[in-house]
């Protein structure tokens, strides 16, 4: 096994189902990624060690997802220096809006970028693209991906005028 490129990293279980998205991604594109329960709020300090660890180990993208009082991505991004995306994971109540601007209204300095309320898929597509700066085979991957995309999407408006009639 390649050492891990991608740290994904969630605060509870909880959030497995929706961060799975992302970890099927990386696997669709054979990206070495690890995965971790990390609570900015319940284990503080295993956040700190792996935030100011995961540049030396390898690590080139951190994919955080939390919800509610969610401020895993940011503090994550608070200290390293790698590209931080942020999945604001629904919780029971206030349908993930609480999670969103929990993310994504970082003060000035820090950046995280930030994907829709539970679309865990496109934070996996962005830390591909992130790495595919830098790499020529995973940047001819994405490419072709964009051209599958854009191939199913033709053959659902052929579909729907054919049976429109236009
Ligand atoms: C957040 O609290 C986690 O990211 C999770 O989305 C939420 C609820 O966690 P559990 O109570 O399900 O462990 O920190």
């Amino acid at each position: 096994m390649a050492a891990p490129v991608v740290g994904v990293i969630m605060g509870s279980d909880s959030d497995l189902a929706v961060m799975q998205g992302t970890i099927d991604v990386l696997v669709e594109f054979e990206v070495p990624h690890e995965v971790r329960i990390v609570s900015a709020h319940r284990t503080p300090d295993v956040l700190f060690d792996y935030a100011r660890t995961a540049s030396d180990r390898g690590l080139r993208v951190i994919v955080a997802g939390a919800g509610g009082a969610a401020h895993l991505p940011g503090m994550t991004a608070s200290m390293t220096a790698l590209p931080v995306v942020g999945v604001p994971v629904a919780l029971e109540h206030l349908e993930g809006v609480d999670s969103l601007l929990s993310i994504v209204q970082m003060p000035a300095g820090v950046p995280v970028a930030t994907v829709a309320v539970g679309n865990a898929r496109n934070a996996g597509l962005l830390a591909v693209r992130i790495l595919a700066t830098s790499d020529e085979k995973l940047r001819g991957a994405i490419e072709r991906y964009q051209v599958d995309l854009a191939e199913k999407v033709r053959g659902k408006d052929e579909d729907v005028r054919a049976r429109f009639d236009t």
